[in-house]
Protein backbone atom coordinates (compact mmCIF):
# COMPACT_ATOMS: atom_id res chain seq x y z
CA UNK A 1 0.00 0.00 0.00
CA UNK A 2 3.05 2.71 0.48
CA UNK A 3 3.81 1.68 -2.73
CA UNK A 4 0.21 2.63 -4.29
CA UNK A 5 0.16 5.88 -1.77
CA UNK A 6 3.49 6.70 -3.01
CA UNK A 7 2.02 6.78 -7.19
CA UNK A 8 -1.14 8.55 -6.33
CA UNK A 9 1.74 11.74 -4.98
CA UNK A 10 3.90 11.16 -7.84
CA UNK A 11 0.85 11.56 -10.88
CA UNK A 12 -0.37 14.42 -8.99
CA UNK A 13 1.84 16.76 -7.00
CA UNK A 14 0.15 17.93 -3.50
CA UNK A 15 0.10 22.12 -3.44
CA UNK A 16 3.66 23.23 -1.82
CA UNK A 17 5.82 21.02 -3.60
CA UNK A 18 8.72 23.74 -3.16
CA UNK A 19 8.43 23.84 0.54
CA UNK A 20 11.19 22.67 2.77
CA UNK A 21 9.57 22.89 5.91
CA UNK A 22 5.83 22.83 7.60
CA UNK A 23 5.40 22.79 10.94
CA UNK A 24 2.42 22.33 13.11
CA UNK A 25 1.38 24.45 15.30
CA UNK A 26 1.74 28.34 16.15
CA UNK A 27 2.42 28.71 19.61
CA UNK A 28 5.35 28.96 21.51
CA UNK A 29 7.23 26.35 19.87
CA UNK A 30 5.87 27.05 15.90
CA UNK A 31 6.50 30.44 16.00
CA UNK A 32 10.27 30.38 16.77
CA UNK A 33 10.49 27.39 14.50
CA UNK A 34 9.19 29.32 11.80
CA UNK A 35 11.34 32.24 12.27
CA UNK A 36 14.38 30.15 12.51
CA UNK A 37 14.00 28.52 9.48
CA UNK A 38 12.79 31.16 7.37
CA UNK A 39 14.79 34.38 8.50
CA UNK A 40 18.07 32.20 9.89
CA UNK A 41 18.59 29.74 7.10
CA UNK A 42 16.35 30.96 4.14
CA UNK A 43 14.42 27.68 3.87
CA UNK A 44 10.32 28.31 2.77
CA UNK A 45 8.44 26.90 5.63
CA UNK A 46 4.71 27.05 6.29
CA UNK A 47 2.71 26.17 9.79
CA UNK A 48 -0.39 24.75 10.11
CA UNK A 49 -2.21 26.00 12.58
CA UNK A 50 -5.50 24.61 13.98
CA UNK A 51 -6.99 27.54 15.75
CA UNK A 52 -7.82 31.20 13.93
CA UNK A 53 -4.76 32.85 15.89
CA UNK A 54 -1.50 32.35 17.40
CA UNK A 55 -0.76 31.04 20.53
CA UNK A 56 -1.04 27.31 20.88
CA UNK A 57 -2.02 26.53 24.26
CA UNK A 58 -2.88 29.95 25.21
CA UNK A 59 -5.22 30.09 22.39
CA UNK A 60 -7.42 27.31 23.98
CA UNK A 61 -7.25 27.35 27.49
CA UNK A 62 -8.88 30.91 28.05
CA UNK A 63 -10.78 29.65 31.11
CA UNK A 64 -11.35 32.33 34.28
CA UNK A 65 -8.19 32.23 36.50
CA UNK A 66 -6.42 31.08 33.47
CA UNK A 67 -2.59 32.14 33.95
CA UNK A 68 1.13 30.68 33.70
CA UNK A 69 2.67 29.71 36.56
CA UNK A 70 6.05 30.18 35.31
CA UNK A 71 6.58 34.18 35.71
CA UNK A 72 5.77 35.86 33.47
CA UNK A 73 9.49 37.95 32.89
CA UNK A 74 10.81 34.01 32.32
CA UNK A 75 8.44 32.58 30.56
CA UNK A 76 8.98 33.90 27.41
CA UNK A 77 11.37 34.15 24.35
CA UNK A 78 15.21 34.62 24.89
CA UNK A 79 16.30 35.19 20.97
CA UNK A 80 15.80 38.59 21.20
CA UNK A 81 17.31 41.36 23.58
CA UNK A 82 15.12 43.91 21.81
CA UNK A 83 12.04 41.82 22.29
CA UNK A 84 12.61 41.24 25.55
CA UNK A 85 13.16 45.05 26.28
CA UNK A 86 10.44 45.95 24.32
CA UNK A 87 7.89 43.99 26.29
CA UNK A 88 6.09 45.34 29.41
CA UNK A 89 4.57 42.59 31.17
CA UNK A 90 2.30 43.59 33.87
CA UNK A 91 2.30 40.71 36.73
CA UNK A 92 4.14 38.10 38.39
CA UNK A 93 2.12 35.51 36.45
CA UNK A 94 1.38 36.26 32.97
CA UNK A 95 -2.92 35.93 32.77
CA UNK A 96 -3.87 33.71 29.34
CA UNK A 97 -5.03 36.87 27.51
CA UNK A 98 -1.60 38.58 28.29
CA UNK A 99 0.36 35.78 26.63
CA UNK A 100 -1.63 36.01 23.46
CA UNK A 101 -0.97 39.50 23.24
CA UNK A 102 2.81 38.75 23.81
CA UNK A 103 2.82 36.14 21.35
CA UNK A 104 0.67 38.15 18.86
CA UNK A 105 3.02 40.84 19.30
CA UNK A 106 6.18 38.30 18.09
CA UNK A 107 4.51 37.37 14.91
CA UNK A 108 3.71 41.06 13.54
CA UNK A 109 7.10 41.69 14.74
CA UNK A 110 9.05 39.35 12.93
CA UNK A 111 6.32 39.15 10.16
CA UNK A 112 5.66 35.59 11.01
CA UNK A 113 1.82 35.75 10.08
CA UNK A 114 1.87 35.79 6.17
CA UNK A 115 3.30 31.68 6.76
CA UNK A 116 0.68 30.78 9.00
CA UNK A 117 -2.18 28.76 7.66
CA UNK A 118 -4.87 29.28 10.53
CA UNK A 119 -7.79 27.40 11.36
CA UNK A 120 -5.88 24.37 9.28
CA UNK A 121 -6.02 21.54 11.71
CA UNK A 122 -3.30 18.42 10.38
CA UNK A 123 -5.49 14.98 9.99
CA UNK A 124 -2.69 12.98 8.65
CA UNK A 125 0.87 12.91 7.19
CA UNK A 126 2.70 10.41 5.19
CA UNK A 127 6.74 10.10 4.26
CA UNK A 128 7.41 9.46 0.83
CA UNK A 129 10.18 7.80 0.94
CA UNK A 130 10.80 7.70 -3.07
CA UNK A 131 10.88 11.69 -2.88
CA UNK A 132 12.03 12.05 0.33
CA UNK A 133 9.25 14.04 1.27
CA UNK A 134 6.57 14.48 3.77
CA UNK A 135 2.71 14.61 2.19
CA UNK A 136 0.38 16.13 5.22
CA UNK A 137 -3.41 16.37 4.24
CA UNK A 138 -5.56 18.70 6.27
CA UNK A 139 -9.27 17.55 7.42
CA UNK A 140 -10.27 20.22 4.82
CA UNK A 141 -8.52 17.82 2.47
CA UNK A 142 -6.08 19.75 1.78
CA UNK A 143 -2.27 18.37 0.36
CA UNK A 144 0.79 19.74 1.17
CA UNK A 145 4.03 18.10 1.47
CA UNK A 146 7.47 19.27 2.06
CA UNK A 147 10.90 17.73 2.95
CA UNK A 148 10.87 17.95 6.99
CA UNK A 149 7.25 17.74 9.16
CA UNK A 150 8.11 19.23 12.54
CA UNK A 151 5.61 18.98 14.95
CA UNK A 152 5.27 22.38 17.56
CA UNK A 153 1.61 20.93 19.00
CA UNK A 154 2.24 21.23 22.43
CA UNK A 155 2.31 18.20 25.26
CA UNK A 156 -0.83 19.32 26.77
CA UNK A 157 -3.21 20.39 24.00
CA UNK A 158 -5.60 17.01 23.41
CA UNK A 159 -8.19 17.50 25.64
CA UNK A 160 -8.69 14.79 27.91
CA UNK A 161 -13.16 13.94 28.05
CA UNK A 162 -13.91 11.38 30.55
CA UNK A 163 -16.47 9.19 29.29
CA UNK A 164 -19.54 10.08 31.55
CA UNK A 165 -22.51 8.16 30.21
CA UNK A 166 -25.77 10.84 29.94
CA UNK A 167 -23.60 13.81 28.59
CA UNK A 168 -25.32 14.54 25.79
CA UNK A 169 -29.01 14.65 27.32
CA UNK A 170 -27.63 17.69 29.47
CA UNK A 171 -29.83 20.30 29.09
CA UNK A 172 -27.53 22.92 30.64
CA UNK A 173 -24.20 24.02 29.21
CA UNK A 174 -20.81 22.02 29.44
CA UNK A 175 -17.23 22.91 28.81
CA UNK A 176 -14.16 21.53 28.87
CA UNK A 177 -10.87 24.31 30.11
CA UNK A 178 -8.63 23.24 27.41
CA UNK A 179 -11.10 24.26 24.67
CA UNK A 180 -12.74 27.56 26.83
CA UNK A 181 -14.99 29.21 23.85
CA UNK A 182 -13.28 32.92 23.15
CA UNK A 183 -16.58 34.81 24.32
CA UNK A 184 -16.97 34.93 28.54
CA UNK A 185 -18.93 32.27 30.37
CA UNK A 186 -20.99 34.22 32.52
CA UNK A 187 -21.36 31.91 35.86
CA UNK A 188 -23.19 34.35 37.30
CA UNK A 189 -25.88 33.30 39.54
CA UNK A 190 -25.73 29.70 37.95
CA UNK A 191 -25.11 26.55 39.73
CA UNK A 192 -21.71 25.68 38.62
CA UNK A 193 -20.10 21.52 39.10
CA UNK A 194 -16.61 21.38 38.21
CA UNK A 195 -14.94 18.05 37.96
CA UNK A 196 -11.29 18.10 38.22
CA UNK A 197 -8.73 19.60 40.66
CA UNK A 198 -5.54 19.97 38.84
CA UNK A 199 -3.26 23.02 38.43
CA UNK A 200 -6.56 24.31 35.80
CA UNK A 201 -9.50 23.16 38.47
CA UNK A 202 -7.71 24.64 41.26
CA UNK A 203 -7.25 27.92 39.05
CA UNK A 204 -11.03 27.93 37.92
CA UNK A 205 -11.96 27.21 41.68
CA UNK A 206 -11.97 30.59 43.39
CA UNK A 207 -12.70 32.77 40.24
CA UNK A 208 -16.01 31.01 39.24
CA UNK A 209 -17.10 30.48 43.17
CA UNK A 210 -16.88 34.59 42.99
CA UNK A 211 -19.84 34.68 40.33
CA UNK A 212 -21.64 31.28 40.70
CA UNK A 213 -24.58 30.91 42.95
CA UNK A 214 -23.50 27.69 43.71
CA UNK A 215 -20.25 25.91 42.96
CA UNK A 216 -19.77 21.76 43.27
CA UNK A 217 -16.66 20.73 42.99
CA UNK A 218 -15.80 17.18 42.16
CA UNK A 219 -12.35 16.01 43.36
CA UNK A 220 -11.00 12.39 42.74
CA UNK A 221 -7.77 13.16 43.92
CA UNK A 222 -6.96 15.61 46.68
CA UNK A 223 -3.82 17.76 45.73
CA UNK A 224 -1.42 19.90 46.77
CA UNK A 225 -1.33 23.65 46.13
CA UNK A 226 1.02 26.14 46.95
CA UNK A 227 -0.23 29.87 47.16
CA UNK A 228 1.29 31.53 43.97
CA UNK A 229 1.45 35.40 45.55
CA UNK A 230 0.43 36.97 42.23
CA UNK A 231 0.43 40.90 41.87
CA UNK A 232 1.10 43.78 39.83
CA UNK A 233 4.74 43.97 38.11
CA UNK A 234 6.33 47.06 39.43
CA UNK A 235 8.24 49.45 37.30
CA UNK A 236 11.22 49.28 39.24
CA UNK A 237 10.91 45.44 39.14
CA UNK A 238 10.30 45.29 35.66
CA UNK A 239 13.72 47.76 35.10
CA UNK A 240 15.41 45.78 37.46
CA UNK A 241 14.56 42.31 35.35
CA UNK A 242 15.69 44.31 31.96
CA UNK A 243 18.97 45.00 33.23
CA UNK A 244 19.87 41.91 34.63
CA UNK A 245 18.34 40.04 31.27
CA UNK A 246 21.62 38.21 30.48
CA UNK A 247 22.12 36.41 33.46
CA UNK A 248 18.59 35.63 34.45
CA UNK A 249 18.37 33.45 30.58
CA UNK A 250 21.61 31.90 31.37
CA UNK A 251 20.64 30.86 34.72
CA UNK A 252 17.33 29.45 33.22
CA UNK A 253 19.23 27.16 30.63
CA UNK A 254 21.64 25.67 32.98
CA UNK A 255 19.52 25.59 36.16
CA UNK A 256 17.51 21.64 36.24
CA UNK A 257 14.04 23.08 35.30
CA UNK A 258 14.66 26.24 33.23
CA UNK A 259 14.09 28.17 36.31
CA UNK A 260 16.58 30.82 36.62
CA UNK A 261 16.38 30.64 40.60
CA UNK A 262 18.71 28.47 42.55
CA UNK A 263 17.90 25.25 44.07
CA UNK A 264 19.02 25.04 48.15
CA UNK A 265 22.19 22.96 48.62
CA UNK A 266 20.46 21.63 52.07
CA UNK A 267 18.78 18.59 52.34
CA UNK A 268 15.85 18.58 54.34
CA UNK A 269 16.84 16.26 56.78
CA UNK A 270 20.12 18.45 56.90
CA UNK A 271 19.18 21.13 59.13
CA UNK A 272 16.73 21.78 62.43
CA UNK A 273 13.23 20.81 62.75
CA UNK A 274 12.80 24.73 63.61
CA UNK A 275 15.07 25.91 60.63
CA UNK A 276 13.36 23.45 58.52
CA UNK A 277 10.03 24.87 59.56
CA UNK A 278 11.31 28.40 59.15
CA UNK A 279 12.59 27.95 55.12
CA UNK A 280 9.33 26.00 54.48
CA UNK A 281 7.47 29.20 55.91
CA UNK A 282 9.55 31.16 53.96
CA UNK A 283 8.94 29.71 50.72
CA UNK A 284 5.19 29.37 51.41
CA UNK A 285 5.00 33.13 51.81
CA UNK A 286 7.31 33.96 49.02
CA UNK A 287 4.80 31.40 46.93
CA UNK A 288 5.34 29.92 43.50
CA UNK A 289 6.54 26.45 41.95
CA UNK A 290 10.08 27.98 43.79
CA UNK A 291 8.76 26.05 46.83
CA UNK A 292 10.11 22.55 45.65
CA UNK A 293 13.88 24.48 45.33
CA UNK A 294 13.27 24.70 48.94
CA UNK A 295 15.69 21.75 49.79
CA UNK A 296 17.20 20.01 47.10
CA UNK A 297 16.17 16.64 47.82
CA UNK A 298 12.43 16.96 46.98
CA UNK A 299 12.13 14.68 44.69
CA UNK A 300 14.53 12.22 45.37
CA UNK A 301 14.16 11.33 49.12
CA UNK A 302 10.69 10.04 50.47
CA UNK A 303 11.70 11.35 53.93
CA UNK A 304 12.88 14.58 52.69
CA UNK A 305 9.91 14.69 50.81
CA UNK A 306 7.53 13.69 54.08
CA UNK A 307 8.36 17.06 55.29
CA UNK A 308 7.12 19.36 52.86
CA UNK A 309 4.47 17.24 52.69
CA UNK A 310 3.26 17.69 55.54
CA UNK A 311 3.84 21.09 56.11
CA UNK A 312 2.03 21.83 53.40
CA UNK A 313 -1.58 19.45 54.75
CA UNK A 314 -0.86 21.31 57.60
CA UNK A 315 -1.33 24.47 55.46
CA UNK A 316 -4.31 22.77 54.49
CA UNK A 317 -5.70 21.88 57.48
CA UNK A 318 -4.68 25.48 59.00
CA UNK A 319 -6.18 27.03 55.90
CA UNK A 320 -10.05 25.51 56.01
CA UNK A 321 -12.18 25.66 58.88
CA UNK A 322 -14.35 22.78 58.11
CA UNK A 323 -12.24 19.50 59.72
CA UNK A 324 -13.97 16.71 58.02
CA UNK A 325 -13.62 19.26 54.60
CA UNK A 326 -10.04 20.01 55.05
CA UNK A 327 -9.42 16.79 55.96
CA UNK A 328 -11.21 15.60 51.85
CA UNK A 329 -8.53 18.50 50.81
CA UNK A 330 -5.46 16.64 52.25
CA UNK A 331 -3.31 14.38 49.93
CA UNK A 332 -2.80 11.25 51.15
CA UNK A 333 -1.75 9.04 48.05
CA UNK A 334 1.01 10.49 46.57
CA UNK A 335 4.11 12.32 47.92
CA UNK A 336 3.92 16.50 46.93
CA UNK A 337 5.22 17.38 43.40
CA UNK A 338 5.31 13.63 41.95
CA UNK A 339 1.83 15.01 40.62
CA UNK A 340 2.63 18.43 38.59
CA UNK A 341 2.64 20.58 41.21
CA UNK A 342 -0.52 23.47 40.97
CA UNK A 343 0.06 27.21 42.40
CA UNK A 344 -3.17 28.64 43.42
CA UNK A 345 -4.79 31.62 44.42
CA UNK A 346 -6.83 31.02 47.09
CA UNK A 347 -7.91 27.69 46.57
CA UNK A 348 -8.23 26.23 49.91
CA UNK A 349 -9.71 29.47 51.25
CA UNK A 350 -13.04 28.83 48.38
CA UNK A 351 -14.29 26.00 50.35
CA UNK A 352 -14.80 28.26 53.65
CA UNK A 353 -17.45 29.88 51.41
CA UNK A 354 -21.00 29.17 51.85
CA UNK A 355 -21.78 28.58 48.33
CA UNK A 356 -19.23 25.86 47.50
CA UNK A 357 -19.36 22.37 48.44
CA UNK A 358 -16.93 19.39 47.90
CA UNK A 359 -17.52 16.18 46.63
CA UNK A 360 -15.35 13.09 47.09
CA UNK A 361 -16.01 11.42 44.00
CA UNK A 362 -13.16 8.62 45.16
CA UNK A 363 -15.87 8.21 48.46
CA UNK A 364 -18.75 8.32 45.61
CA UNK A 365 -18.38 8.23 42.46
CA UNK A 366 -19.81 9.65 39.13
CA UNK A 367 -22.26 7.09 38.18
CA UNK A 368 -23.94 9.13 35.42
CA UNK A 369 -24.86 12.91 34.00
CA UNK A 370 -28.80 13.56 34.22
CA UNK A 371 -30.45 16.08 32.00
CA UNK A 372 -30.37 17.99 35.55
CA UNK A 373 -27.06 17.66 36.52
CA UNK A 374 -24.62 15.10 38.00
CA UNK A 375 -25.18 11.86 39.41
CA UNK A 376 -22.83 10.57 42.00
CA UNK A 377 -23.29 7.06 43.96
CA UNK A 378 -25.00 8.87 46.96
CA UNK A 379 -26.64 11.70 45.47
CA UNK A 380 -27.77 13.83 42.64
CA UNK A 381 -26.58 17.71 42.48
CA UNK A 382 -28.35 19.79 39.90
CA UNK A 383 -26.37 22.04 37.84
CA UNK A 384 -27.08 24.71 34.75
CA UNK A 385 -23.22 24.57 33.92
CA UNK A 386 -20.68 21.48 34.29
CA UNK A 387 -17.21 22.49 33.27
CA UNK A 388 -14.60 19.61 32.89
CA UNK A 389 -11.27 20.42 34.42
CA UNK A 390 -9.84 17.01 33.88
CA UNK A 391 -6.49 17.70 32.04
CA UNK A 392 -5.20 15.92 28.70
CA UNK A 393 -4.43 13.14 27.23
CA UNK A 394 -0.52 14.88 27.45
CA UNK A 395 2.33 14.54 25.42
CA UNK A 396 1.67 11.72 23.03
CA UNK A 397 -2.32 12.80 22.12
CA UNK A 398 -1.25 15.40 19.97
CA UNK A 399 0.82 13.59 18.13
CA UNK A 400 -1.16 10.15 18.03
CA UNK A 401 -4.36 12.62 17.26
CA UNK A 402 -3.18 12.50 13.36
CA UNK A 403 -2.25 9.73 10.98
CA UNK A 404 1.13 9.84 11.08
CA UNK A 405 2.98 7.24 8.87
CA UNK A 406 6.66 6.91 8.35
CA UNK A 407 8.62 4.45 6.56
CA UNK A 408 6.99 1.49 4.41
CA UNK A 409 3.97 2.99 5.69
CA UNK A 410 4.23 2.57 9.14
CA UNK A 411 2.22 4.00 11.92
CA UNK A 412 2.95 5.98 14.83
CA UNK A 413 -0.06 5.07 16.68
CA UNK A 414 1.74 1.31 16.16
CA UNK A 415 5.12 2.30 17.03
CA UNK A 416 3.81 3.67 20.05
CA UNK A 417 0.97 1.18 21.41
CA UNK A 418 3.13 0.32 24.28
CA UNK A 419 4.26 3.78 24.86
CA UNK A 420 6.15 6.59 23.70
CA UNK A 421 9.86 5.48 22.12
CA UNK A 422 12.01 8.49 21.19
CA UNK A 423 15.33 9.23 20.15
CA UNK A 424 16.06 12.32 22.37
CA UNK A 425 12.64 13.27 22.16
CA UNK A 426 13.28 14.74 19.02
CA UNK A 427 13.09 11.80 16.47
CA UNK A 428 11.39 8.23 16.39
CA UNK A 429 13.11 5.66 14.32
CA UNK A 430 11.13 4.81 11.31
CA UNK A 431 10.24 8.35 10.85
CA UNK A 432 12.61 10.35 9.04
CA UNK A 433 12.57 14.22 8.55
CA UNK A 434 10.27 14.17 11.53
CA UNK A 435 11.05 16.49 14.47
CA UNK A 436 8.94 16.26 17.79
CA UNK A 437 9.37 19.46 19.39
CA UNK A 438 9.51 19.38 23.14
CA UNK A 439 8.03 14.95 21.90
CA UNK A 440 7.94 12.74 24.68
CA UNK A 441 11.41 11.50 25.84
CA UNK A 442 12.74 14.71 26.19
CA UNK A 443 12.32 17.27 29.72
CA UNK A 444 9.51 19.31 28.39
CA UNK A 445 6.27 19.47 30.97
CA UNK A 446 9.04 19.05 33.70
CA UNK A 447 10.43 22.46 32.62
CA UNK A 448 9.78 26.19 32.09
CA UNK A 449 8.33 24.96 28.78
CA UNK A 450 9.73 28.16 26.09
CA UNK A 451 13.34 27.33 28.00
CA UNK A 452 12.60 23.44 26.28
CA UNK A 453 11.31 25.18 23.34
CA UNK A 454 14.10 27.11 22.24
CA UNK A 455 16.29 24.62 23.18
CA UNK A 456 14.94 22.26 20.61
CA UNK A 457 14.33 24.49 17.60
CA UNK A 458 17.45 25.88 17.89
CA UNK A 459 18.78 21.93 17.18
CA UNK A 460 16.58 21.11 14.84
CA UNK A 461 17.44 24.46 13.11
CA UNK A 462 21.51 23.87 13.54
CA UNK A 463 20.67 20.24 12.60
CA UNK A 464 19.11 21.05 9.21
CA UNK A 465 21.84 23.80 8.37
CA UNK A 466 24.38 20.86 8.88
CA UNK A 467 22.72 19.15 6.53
CA UNK A 468 22.24 21.64 4.06
CA UNK A 469 26.45 22.45 4.16
CA UNK A 470 27.43 18.76 3.76
CA UNK A 471 24.82 18.18 0.90
CA UNK A 472 22.56 15.67 3.05
CA UNK A 473 18.95 15.23 2.73
CA UNK A 474 17.60 12.71 5.17
CA UNK A 475 18.13 11.95 8.82
CA UNK A 476 16.48 9.26 11.13
CA UNK A 477 17.10 8.44 14.44
CA UNK A 478 18.87 5.06 14.86
CA UNK A 479 16.52 2.56 16.30
CA UNK A 480 19.49 1.19 18.55
CA UNK A 481 20.08 4.81 19.40
CA UNK A 482 16.40 5.14 20.50
CA UNK A 483 16.26 2.47 22.63
CA UNK A 484 19.14 3.03 24.09
CA UNK A 485 17.17 6.76 25.00
CA UNK A 486 13.93 4.80 25.85
CA UNK A 487 16.27 3.09 28.65
CA UNK A 488 17.85 6.00 29.90
CA UNK A 489 14.15 7.92 30.34
CA UNK A 490 13.67 5.52 32.07
CA UNK A 491 16.53 5.22 34.66
CA UNK A 492 16.32 8.69 34.70
CA UNK A 493 12.72 8.90 36.20
CA UNK A 494 13.40 6.04 38.65
CA UNK A 495 15.77 7.97 40.22
CA UNK A 496 13.83 10.79 41.17
CA UNK A 497 10.26 9.89 43.34
CA UNK A 498 8.05 11.03 40.33
CA UNK A 499 6.59 7.15 39.10
CA UNK A 500 5.55 7.02 42.73
CA UNK A 501 2.62 9.35 41.74
CA UNK A 502 0.78 6.47 40.47
CA UNK A 503 -2.31 8.83 38.60
CA UNK A 504 -0.33 11.39 37.30
CA UNK A 505 -0.28 12.41 33.96
CA UNK A 506 3.65 12.08 33.58
CA UNK A 507 2.37 8.27 33.06
CA UNK A 508 -0.41 8.48 31.69
CA UNK A 509 -2.43 7.22 34.31
CA UNK A 510 -5.41 9.99 33.91
CA UNK A 511 -6.37 8.34 30.76
CA UNK A 512 -7.81 5.20 30.51
CA UNK A 513 -6.40 2.65 28.39
CA UNK A 514 -3.43 4.87 27.94
CA UNK A 515 0.09 2.62 28.41
CA UNK A 516 1.74 3.50 32.03
CA UNK A 517 4.88 5.16 30.29
CA UNK A 518 6.81 7.89 32.57
CA UNK A 519 6.68 10.15 29.21
CA UNK A 520 9.20 13.23 30.28
CA UNK A 521 12.94 13.15 30.99
CA UNK A 522 13.58 13.64 34.22
CA UNK A 523 17.14 13.91 34.02
CA UNK A 524 17.32 17.92 34.32
CA UNK A 525 17.31 20.54 31.56
CA UNK A 526 20.81 21.36 31.32
CA UNK A 527 22.30 17.99 31.31
CA UNK A 528 19.97 17.29 28.18
CA UNK A 529 20.40 20.43 26.28
CA UNK A 530 24.69 19.62 27.08
CA UNK A 531 23.09 15.52 25.77
CA UNK A 532 21.95 17.02 22.66
CA UNK A 533 25.31 19.67 22.02
CA UNK A 534 27.34 16.29 22.25
CA UNK A 535 25.26 14.38 19.74
CA UNK A 536 25.75 17.08 17.02
CA UNK A 537 29.10 17.91 18.04
CA UNK A 538 30.28 14.17 17.07
CA UNK A 539 28.29 14.10 13.83
CA UNK A 540 24.45 13.45 15.18
CA UNK A 541 25.74 10.30 16.86
CA UNK A 542 22.47 7.93 17.09
CA UNK A 543 20.93 9.21 13.95
CA UNK A 544 21.93 7.96 10.41
CA UNK A 545 21.52 11.18 7.91
CA UNK A 546 22.08 10.73 4.45
O1 LIG B 1 -5.15 18.52 34.30
P1 LIG B 1 -4.71 17.40 35.37
P2 LIG B 1 -5.04 20.10 34.42
N1 LIG B 1 -13.42 11.70 36.62
O2 LIG B 1 -4.60 16.15 34.61
C1 LIG B 1 -9.44 14.77 37.28
C2 LIG B 1 -0.52 22.42 33.02
N2 LIG B 1 -1.23 23.58 33.50
O3 LIG B 1 -5.70 20.68 33.22
O4 LIG B 1 -5.89 13.27 39.70
C3 LIG B 1 -13.14 12.54 37.60
O5 LIG B 1 -3.56 17.85 36.17
C4 LIG B 1 -8.09 14.34 37.75
O6 LIG B 1 -8.19 13.45 38.81
P3 LIG B 1 -6.96 12.42 39.11
C5 LIG B 1 0.22 21.79 34.18
O7 LIG B 1 1.38 21.17 33.71
C6 LIG B 1 -0.50 24.65 33.77
O8 LIG B 1 -5.46 20.57 35.72
O9 LIG B 1 -6.58 11.85 37.79
N3 LIG B 1 -12.05 13.32 37.64
C7 LIG B 1 -7.49 15.68 38.13
O10 LIG B 1 -7.95 16.11 39.37
C8 LIG B 1 -0.80 20.79 34.62
O11 LIG B 1 -0.29 19.74 35.41
C9 LIG B 1 -1.13 25.76 34.24
O12 LIG B 1 -7.55 11.43 40.04
C10 LIG B 1 -11.19 13.20 36.63
C11 LIG B 1 -8.07 16.60 37.06
O13 LIG B 1 -9.24 15.97 36.58
C12 LIG B 1 -1.35 20.32 33.31
O14 LIG B 1 -1.45 21.50 32.55
C13 LIG B 1 -2.48 25.80 34.44
C14 LIG B 1 -11.43 12.33 35.55
C15 LIG B 1 -7.14 16.79 35.90
O15 LIG B 1 -5.96 17.33 36.34
C16 LIG B 1 -2.69 19.67 33.38
O16 LIG B 1 -3.51 20.36 34.31
C17 LIG B 1 -3.20 24.67 34.15
C18 LIG B 1 -12.59 11.55 35.59
N4 LIG B 1 -12.86 10.67 34.64
C19 LIG B 1 -2.56 23.57 33.67
N5 LIG B 1 -10.41 12.43 34.68
C20 LIG B 1 -0.35 26.91 34.51
O17 LIG B 1 0.64 27.24 33.91
C21 LIG B 1 -9.57 13.33 35.21
N6 LIG B 1 -10.05 13.80 36.38
C22 LIG B 1 -0.83 27.67 35.60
Amino acid sequence: TASTRTKVHESAPPEGAELDALVIGAGFAGLYQLLCLRDRLGLSVRVLEAGDDVGGTWYWNRYPGARCDSESYYYSYSFSEALQQEWNWTERYPQHGEIRRYLGHVADRFDLRRDIRFNTRVAAAEYDEANNRWHVTTEGGERLSARFLITAVGCLSAANFPRIPGLEAFRGRWYHTGRWPQEDVDFTGQRVGLIGTGSTGIQATPVIAEKAAHLTVFQRTANYSIPARNGPMSAEELKAIKADYAAIREKGRTSINGHPFDVSEHSALDVTPEERLARYEAAWERGGLRFRAAFRDLLTDKAANDTASDFIRAKIRSIVKDPEIAERLTPKDHPFATKRPPIDTEYFETFNRGNVTLVDIKASPIVGITPDGIRTSDADYPLDIIVFATGFDAMTGPLLAMDIRGREGQRLQESWAAGPRSYLGLQVAGFPNLFTITGPGSPSVLTNMPVAIEQHVEWITECIRTMRDEGLTRIEADPAAAERWVAHVNDAANATLLPLANSSWYLGANVPGKPRVFMPYAGGMANYARICREVAEKGYEGFRRS
